[in-house]
Protein backbone atom coordinates (compact mmCIF):
# COMPACT_ATOMS: atom_id res chain seq x y z
CA UNK A 1 0.00 0.00 0.00
CA UNK A 2 1.81 3.61 -0.81
CA UNK A 3 1.70 6.08 1.56
CA UNK A 4 0.01 9.48 1.93
CA UNK A 5 2.43 11.48 -0.55
CA UNK A 6 3.00 14.31 2.29
CA UNK A 7 4.34 11.00 4.22
CA UNK A 8 6.85 9.56 1.98
CA UNK A 9 10.25 9.07 3.20
CA UNK A 10 11.71 6.66 0.67
CA UNK A 11 10.59 6.40 -3.56
CA UNK A 12 11.49 3.15 -5.19
CA UNK A 13 11.95 3.98 -8.87
CA UNK A 14 12.42 1.66 -11.94
CA UNK A 15 13.52 2.30 -15.67
CA UNK A 16 10.62 -0.35 -16.44
CA UNK A 17 7.74 -2.33 -15.69
CA UNK A 18 10.23 -5.52 -16.38
CA UNK A 19 12.12 -4.57 -13.60
CA UNK A 20 8.69 -4.92 -11.37
CA UNK A 21 9.43 -8.16 -10.79
CA UNK A 22 12.92 -7.69 -8.82
CA UNK A 23 11.96 -4.26 -7.32
CA UNK A 24 9.06 -6.11 -5.62
CA UNK A 25 11.49 -7.65 -3.31
CA UNK A 26 12.06 -4.21 -1.76
CA UNK A 27 8.77 -2.93 -1.94
CA UNK A 28 7.76 -5.89 -0.03
CA UNK A 29 10.67 -5.22 2.71
CA UNK A 30 9.49 -1.49 3.12
CA UNK A 31 5.56 -2.57 3.63
CA UNK A 32 7.09 -5.37 6.22
CA UNK A 33 8.79 -2.40 7.79
CA UNK A 34 5.61 -0.07 7.66
CA UNK A 35 8.06 2.60 5.48
CA UNK A 36 6.14 5.13 4.16
CA UNK A 37 7.19 4.83 0.44
CA UNK A 38 5.71 5.35 -3.19
CA UNK A 39 6.78 3.19 -6.26
CA UNK A 40 7.18 4.78 -9.79
CA UNK A 41 8.18 3.74 -13.50
CA UNK A 42 10.95 6.53 -13.94
CA UNK A 43 13.22 5.60 -16.91
CA UNK A 44 16.39 7.61 -17.87
CA UNK A 45 16.54 6.60 -21.70
CA UNK A 46 12.37 6.65 -22.40
CA UNK A 47 11.46 9.43 -19.67
CA UNK A 48 14.79 11.14 -19.37
CA UNK A 49 11.94 14.69 -18.28
CA UNK A 50 10.24 12.65 -15.71
CA UNK A 51 13.52 11.42 -14.31
CA UNK A 52 14.69 14.88 -13.75
CA UNK A 53 12.21 16.13 -12.28
CA UNK A 54 11.28 13.27 -9.94
CA UNK A 55 15.14 13.96 -9.00
CA UNK A 56 15.02 17.60 -8.61
CA UNK A 57 11.91 17.70 -6.47
CA UNK A 58 12.87 14.45 -4.57
CA UNK A 59 13.99 16.47 -1.42
CA UNK A 60 11.39 19.63 -1.39
CA UNK A 61 8.91 16.14 -1.07
CA UNK A 62 10.27 14.57 1.93
CA UNK A 63 12.45 11.88 0.64
CA UNK A 64 15.13 10.79 2.44
CA UNK A 65 15.98 7.73 -0.32
CA UNK A 66 16.03 6.83 -3.30
CA UNK A 67 15.86 3.40 -4.15
CA UNK A 68 16.63 3.41 -8.16
CA UNK A 69 16.62 -0.60 -10.13
CA UNK A 70 17.63 -0.64 -13.70
CA UNK A 71 18.73 -2.86 -15.83
CA UNK A 72 21.03 -3.32 -19.46
CA UNK A 73 22.64 0.35 -19.55
CA UNK A 74 21.46 1.08 -16.14
CA UNK A 75 21.79 4.81 -16.18
CA UNK A 76 18.86 5.63 -14.53
CA UNK A 77 20.46 5.54 -10.56
CA UNK A 78 23.65 7.54 -11.66
CA UNK A 79 21.95 9.94 -13.55
CA UNK A 80 19.28 10.55 -10.35
CA UNK A 81 22.14 10.70 -8.43
CA UNK A 82 23.80 13.87 -10.76
CA UNK A 83 20.57 15.76 -10.05
CA UNK A 84 19.72 15.58 -6.04
CA UNK A 85 21.70 14.65 -2.56
CA UNK A 86 19.15 12.78 -1.36
CA UNK A 87 21.19 9.61 -0.87
CA UNK A 88 20.57 7.20 -4.12
CA UNK A 89 20.51 3.14 -3.56
CA UNK A 90 21.64 1.44 -6.76
CA UNK A 91 19.93 -2.01 -7.56
CA UNK A 92 21.12 -3.86 -10.75
CA UNK A 93 18.02 -5.61 -11.97
CA UNK A 94 19.18 -9.45 -14.03
CA UNK A 95 19.44 -8.73 -17.67
CA UNK A 96 18.40 -11.55 -19.62
CA UNK A 97 21.72 -10.99 -22.31
CA UNK A 98 24.26 -10.47 -19.75
CA UNK A 99 23.04 -11.79 -16.76
CA UNK A 100 22.77 -8.50 -14.72
CA UNK A 101 26.79 -8.05 -14.99
CA UNK A 102 26.05 -4.83 -17.62
CA UNK A 103 23.52 -3.54 -14.88
CA UNK A 104 26.12 -3.49 -12.34
CA UNK A 105 29.30 -2.29 -13.82
CA UNK A 106 27.00 0.31 -15.14
CA UNK A 107 25.78 1.42 -11.44
CA UNK A 108 28.83 0.81 -9.55
CA UNK A 109 31.43 2.43 -11.81
CA UNK A 110 29.98 6.24 -10.55
CA UNK A 111 32.58 9.21 -10.64
CA UNK A 112 34.23 10.57 -7.88
CA UNK A 113 31.68 12.90 -6.32
CA UNK A 114 28.53 11.45 -7.72
CA UNK A 115 27.92 8.64 -5.31
CA UNK A 116 25.60 5.37 -5.55
CA UNK A 117 25.17 2.88 -3.00
CA UNK A 118 25.45 0.12 -5.31
CA UNK A 119 23.45 -3.02 -4.19
CA UNK A 120 24.00 -6.84 -5.37
CA UNK A 121 22.32 -7.82 -8.87
CA UNK A 122 18.45 -8.84 -8.54
CA UNK A 123 16.30 -9.90 -5.47
CA UNK A 124 19.13 -9.87 -2.72
CA UNK A 125 20.41 -6.00 -3.68
CA UNK A 126 16.40 -4.63 -4.10
CA UNK A 127 15.80 -6.43 -0.34
CA UNK A 128 19.25 -5.13 1.07
CA UNK A 129 18.39 -1.93 -0.63
CA UNK A 130 15.11 -1.60 1.47
CA UNK A 131 16.81 -2.24 4.34
CA UNK A 132 19.73 0.31 3.87
CA UNK A 133 16.37 2.91 3.19
CA UNK A 134 14.89 2.34 6.33
CA UNK A 135 18.11 2.28 7.96
CA UNK A 136 18.76 5.61 6.60
CA UNK A 137 15.23 7.10 7.12
CA UNK A 138 15.00 5.09 11.06
CA UNK A 139 18.15 7.54 12.07
CA UNK A 140 15.42 10.18 12.19
CA UNK A 141 12.74 7.54 13.53
CA UNK A 142 13.22 5.71 16.42
CA UNK A 143 9.91 3.14 16.30
CA UNK A 144 11.11 2.40 12.59
CA UNK A 145 14.77 1.47 13.99
CA UNK A 146 13.21 -0.44 16.82
CA UNK A 147 10.98 -1.96 13.36
CA UNK A 148 14.26 -3.04 11.89
CA UNK A 149 16.03 -4.71 14.68
CA UNK A 150 13.02 -6.84 15.48
CA UNK A 151 12.92 -7.88 12.07
CA UNK A 152 16.27 -8.64 12.20
CA UNK A 153 16.07 -10.39 15.03
CA UNK A 154 13.55 -12.58 13.57
CA UNK A 155 15.48 -13.43 10.95
CA UNK A 156 18.23 -14.44 13.31
CA UNK A 157 16.01 -16.74 14.77
CA UNK A 158 14.74 -18.28 12.13
CA UNK A 159 18.11 -19.75 11.34
CA UNK A 160 18.39 -23.87 12.26
CA UNK A 161 21.44 -24.35 13.96
CA UNK A 162 21.79 -27.48 12.34
CA UNK A 163 20.69 -28.19 8.57
CA UNK A 164 18.27 -30.46 7.49
CA UNK A 165 19.28 -33.67 5.79
CA UNK A 166 17.69 -34.25 2.77
C1 LIG B 1 16.18 -0.57 -18.60
O1 LIG B 1 16.12 -1.42 -19.69
C2 LIG B 1 15.18 -1.08 -17.63
O2 LIG B 1 15.61 -0.78 -16.34
C3 LIG B 1 15.09 -2.54 -17.89
O3 LIG B 1 15.79 -3.30 -16.93
C4 LIG B 1 15.75 -2.71 -19.26
C5 LIG B 1 14.84 -3.35 -20.28
O4 LIG B 1 13.64 -2.64 -20.35
P1 LIG B 1 12.42 -3.20 -21.21
O5 LIG B 1 12.89 -3.23 -22.62
O6 LIG B 1 12.10 -4.57 -20.66
O7 LIG B 1 11.30 -2.22 -20.98
O8 LIG B 1 15.88 0.74 -18.95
Amino acid sequence: MSANPADVKVGVIMGSQSDWDTMAHAVEILEALAVPHEVRIVSAHRTPDRMADYARTARERGLQAIIAGAGGAAHLPGMVAAQTSVPVLGVPVESKALSGMDSLLSIVQMPGGVPVGTLAIGKAGAKNAALLAAAIVGLQDAELTARLDDWRRRQSEAVAEEPERG
